[in-house]
């Protein structure tokens, strides 16, 4: 009987994805989706600069390099990559006060008053690291590029964002086919400046813990239509709260131009909705506040099944797993 048992526990076991159990394993966390990479897409702005792509592999290197517990690289960045930060900042913090929502605008605003934003620098990630922690607990670490939805969202559980350092293509400073530093630090960043928002992200990422490719791939599309391209209702009017718009000139004015189709978030539909990462969305999913995404998101993870259930300890920064077969 006990051979039986041995046995049913050894396929159990492999049935479990690998997931990281403390915070350092985040360092095995990164690998790549090379799809929308300039040296690979030829549709890439960057494709055919070579002295672009050279920029780019030196900023890589430090993301590469990087380990958990080292200083956050600091990136001396060019009077070019300033001027397109500057145009980018100056064209999008035009739409946020009408576009944006009001957590959004807040944590805008004080990164502004404490100067780690404005249109003049490019704001280096242990500055804003530091602000995220002493806000909600999130802190960042330099990623290369695109990481697969599994490494992405498991260091969401950590409170850890993964984030990028390079900036885009000077020929297209309004459009991005891979996440950038425009995209990180005007898109996330704020909005993890927000209790309820950090909160939801990390229970994304708690689910994500050792799920089954189907479940990431839901997970991975709940996160698509809320942090990248969420919309939410404040004081009877609907604003964005999605990084994907807020670092997209184009697609926030059209989120809001009651011209896409509106769905309420519901956490069963909104996981199977198709979606888009060439064009604007077809279809967006409006949430009533994050408190009432975060509880639906709740009710929805509770109908994933998973042999053994998670805890995260703070204290130790690592995952306490319970009823482990
Ligand atoms: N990788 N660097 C990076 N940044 C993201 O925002 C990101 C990612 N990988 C996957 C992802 N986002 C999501 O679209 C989901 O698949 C989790
Ligand atoms: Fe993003």
């Amino acid at each position: 009987l006990k051979r039986v048992a041995d046995e049913v526990r050894i396929v159990q076991e492999e049935k479990i994805p690998w997931f990281p159990k403390k915070i350092s394993d985040l360092d095995k966390c990164n690998h790549l989706i090379t799809k929308y990479d300039p040296d690979l897409d030829q549709d890439h702005p960057g494709f055919s600069d070579p002295e672009y792509r050279k920029r780019r592999e030196l900023i890589s290197a430090l993301a590469f390099n990087y380990k958990h517990g080292d200083p956050l690289p600091v990136v001396v960045y060019t009077p070019e990559e300033i001027a397109t930060w500057r145009e980018v900042y100056r064209t999008l913090s035009s739409l946020y006060p009408s576009h944006a929502c009001g957590q959004f605008l807040e944590a805008l605003g004080q990164l502004e008053s404490e100067r780690l934003y404005g249109e003049d620098k490019i704001p280096q990630l242990g500055e804003v690291s530091a602000f995220l922690k002493e806000r909600t607990g999130f802190q960042l670490r330099p990623v290369a590029g695109l990481l697969s939805a599994r490494d992405f969202l498991a260091s969401l559980a950590f409170r850890v964002f993964q984030c990028t350092q390079y900036i885009r293509h000077p020929s297209a400073p309004m459009h991005s086919p891979e996440p950038d530093c425009c995209h990180e630090l005007l898109g996330h960043i704020p909005m993890l400046a927000d209790y309820e928002f950090a909160q939801f992200s990390q229970e994304i990422g708690l689910v994500s813990l050792g799920a089954s490719d189907e479940d990431i791939e839901k997970l991975s599309t709940l996160y698509w239509f809320t942090v990248e391209f969420g919309l939410c209702k404040q004081n009877g009017t609907v604003k964005a709260y999605g990084a994907g718009l807020l670092s997209s000139y184009g697609e926030l004015l059209y989120a809001l131009s009651n011209e896409p189709q509106y769905k309420s978030f519901n956490p069963p539909e909104t996981a199977v909705q198709p979606y888009q990462d060439q064009s604007y969305q077809p279809v967006y999913f409006v949430s009533e506040s994050f408190e009432d995404a975060k509880h639906k998101l709740r009710q929805y993870s509770s109908t994933i099944q998973k042999p053994f259930s998670i805890r995260y300890d703070p204290y130790t920064c690592s995952m306490e797993v319970l009823d482990e077969p």
